[in-house]
């Protein structure tokens, strides 16, 4: 099918044609570019995106399920994209979230896909943005970002987000992690869910005398939640539309985006340099240039500029 066609198609809100477009920029397609250039106009209708990352376990998809179902109450089309930094390829490891998100899979008014991550070079940082995009021409005013916060994962997904949600659940040690990890700068808002359990206050106060100690213009709240009885799904959409109006007022919401269409731009011209230099490898030019080296005829740095205006 042309790309065109696939692209009217997704317009159109057809879950096929998103779905086949998200696969495209998962496997990095070579047609990406012409994709890429016929979605260029979609990008006025900003959606409004939210990222949900926590340890394994805090009860990320069951969220990410309930406020899908909260933001359909309010009407909003809404795209859900899970990312599993950890794998290079979906299935597997997300079939969970499929059935925990199986309440919407039928509503046409929401997109669920999960997507692998790490087979790219630049990770979450190259193709999320691109699925974004694909997801906004489908028309998702709403599009919720779950990763799990691993490594670079999390402080990637806050610079992919206009908001980012940091879940943490009681007796899991998240506060010794939170600390560890930097998510207390990284998060706008705070969910502590599993808040039937034993330790929950425990884990807000030890939150709050945290956050107490960090210097933020914006003070990110602390919202209980039961995800799986759907309890807190309201504080929760109320925390987001504050921080969003926050975002407006304060011109962040304008300086996040510029940020991240840096960020982008960057992963794909490092992504292009990667695979020029990758070209290089038996390229007899490099070896050239390392027996001069090991010669004495070059220093490694003349080495180098040399090599960057031969692939240049
Ligand atoms: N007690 C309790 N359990 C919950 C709550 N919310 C979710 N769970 C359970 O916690 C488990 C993990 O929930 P998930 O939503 O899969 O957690 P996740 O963060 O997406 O997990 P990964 O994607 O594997 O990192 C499931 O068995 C949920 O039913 C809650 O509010 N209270
Ligand atoms: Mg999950």
């Amino acid at each position: 099918m042309e790309v065109s066609d696939l692209i009217a198609r997704a317009r159109d809100g057809q879950p096929r044609a998103v779905a086949r477009l998200i696969s495209m920029v998962e496997n990095g397609s070579p047609r990406l570019r012409e994709i890429m250039a016929e979605l260029r106009t979609d990008r006025p209708h900003r959606a409004r995106i939210i990222g949900l990352t926590g340890s394994p376990g805090v009860g990320k998809s069951t969220s990410t399920g309930m406020l899908v179902q909260a933001f359909r109450k309010r009407d909003k089309k809404v795209g859900v994209l899970a990312v599993d930094p950890s794998s290079p390829f979906t299935g597997g490891a997300l079939l969970g979230d499929r059935v925990r998100m199986q309440d919407h899979a039928c509503d046409p008014e929401v997109f669920i896909r999960s997507m692998a991550s790490r087979g790219h070079l630049g990770g979450l940082s190259w193709a999320t943005p691109q699925a974004l995009r694909v997801l906004e021409a489908a028309g998702c005013e709403v599009i919720l970002i779950e990763t799990v916060g691993v490594g670079q994962a999390e402080v990637d997904i806050a610079s992919l987000a206009d908001t980012t949600v940091v879940l943490l659940a009681p007796g899991m040690g998240d506060g010794i992690q939170a600390a560890k990890a930097g998510i207390l700068e990284i998060a706008d808002v705070f969910v502590v869910n599993k808040a039937d359990r034993d330790g929950a206050q425990a884990t807000i106060r030890e939150l709050r005398n945290m956050l107490a100690l960090v210097e933020r213009v914006w003070r990110p709240p602390i919202v209980p939640t039961v995800a799986y009885r759907g309890e807190g799904a309201e504080d929760v959409v109320n925390a987001l539309d504050e921080h969003l109006a926050y975002l407006e007022e304060s011109g962040e919401l304008a300086r996040r985006r510029q940020v991240r269409a840096r960020d982008e731009i960057e992963a794909i011209a490092l992504a292009a340099l990667r695979s020029r230099f990758a070209h290089l490898h038996g390229d007899r030019r490099l070896d050239v240039l390392a027996d001069r080296v090991l010669d004495g005829d070059l220093d490694p740095y003349t080495a180098a500029d040399e090599l960057m205006e031969a692939i240049g």
